[in-house]
């Protein structure tokens, strides 16, 4: 049985985060191993509140699970302070971890933001060198890199500037682009794009859950490329299922 980890927020909706992640990992018949970082009050109207565990609270929950327990990939997803993304690369680096994914998750999709202002340097002089796989959307791209990302030109500069942070694959995600999802891949050598119609409609979870299936995708043995393949099928799926359990955002079906 492979295995995987996740290191992220949780979302009770079940649309986003943590449970997002274990969703998908089970979908590819992966076992799913999560710590909680944060804890967010919120309902598919949208983020009303965040509550960051303690570094310590995350430190422990790493230590003693990593210790009993290898997993073959994991992922990072809202670790929101500085404190914690320091834990989280401590813990990464103190059992060798590999096939790491970073979700740099700053902004939800109702627009709150989702990390502390002096955190953001941390995920990118201290989290992304770790990575196998990084997956901004185009906002996030923008905020770590200072660009404007709107088109697949910018996206590639990006993509770009966020290899040379030390990733070994950078994949930014076009869902947020307008008419064509488009994502763009970069691994330092070659760029590939990767096509798709945009689904009508606005889902909530859709880059935590494409990151998370990038995570079983790798636990598996396959290359970042075929995980790419399979990880955007397997959202698209997940869009064109989706529902409406509350008054906002549609969730994915998994
Ligand atoms: O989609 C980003 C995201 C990640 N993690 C948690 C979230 C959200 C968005 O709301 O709540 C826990």
């Amino acid at each position: 049985m492979k295995i995987a980890l996740t290191i992220a927020g949780s979302d009770p909706t079940g649309g986003a985060g943590l449970q997002a992640d274990l969703k998908a990992f089970h979908s590819f018949g992966v076992h799913g191993l999560s710590v909680p970082s944060v804890l967010t009050a919120q309902s598919t109207l949208g983020v009303d509140d965040i509550f960051p565990l303690d570094a310590s609270v995350i430190r422990g929950q790493l230590d003693i699970l990593l210790s009993d327990i290898r997993p073959h990939a994991l992922k990072t997803g809202m670790l929101f302070s500085k404190d914690a993304i320091e834990v989280v690369c401590h813990a990464i680096k103190a059992h060798h971890l590999t096939n790491l994914v970073i979700d740099p998750v700053t902004v939800s999709s109702s627009g709150r933001s989702l990390i502390e202002s002096d955190a953001m340097e941390a995920l990118r002089e201290l989290l992304l060198p770790l990575a196998r796989v990084i997956t901004p959307n185009i906002y996030e791209a923008s905020v770590l890199t200072g660009l404007s990302v709107t088109d697949v030109q910018s996206m590639k500069e990006a993509a770009q500037v966020l290899f040379d942070a030390g990733p070994s694959v950078v994949i930014v995600t076009g869902g947020h682009l307008g008419t064509q999802a488009i994502d763009v891949y970069y691994d330092g050598e070659h760029f590939h794009t990767m096509e798709a119609d945009l689904l009508p409609g606005e889902y909530h979870g859709t880059g935590c859950t494409f990151s998370a299936a990038m995570t079983a995708q790798l636990a598996l043995g396959n290359s970042p490329l075929v995980a790419l393949q399979e990880a955007k099928q397997y959202v698209l799926n997940s869009i064109e299922h989706a529902f409406r359990p509350g008054a906002g955002m549609s969730i994915l079906r998994h």
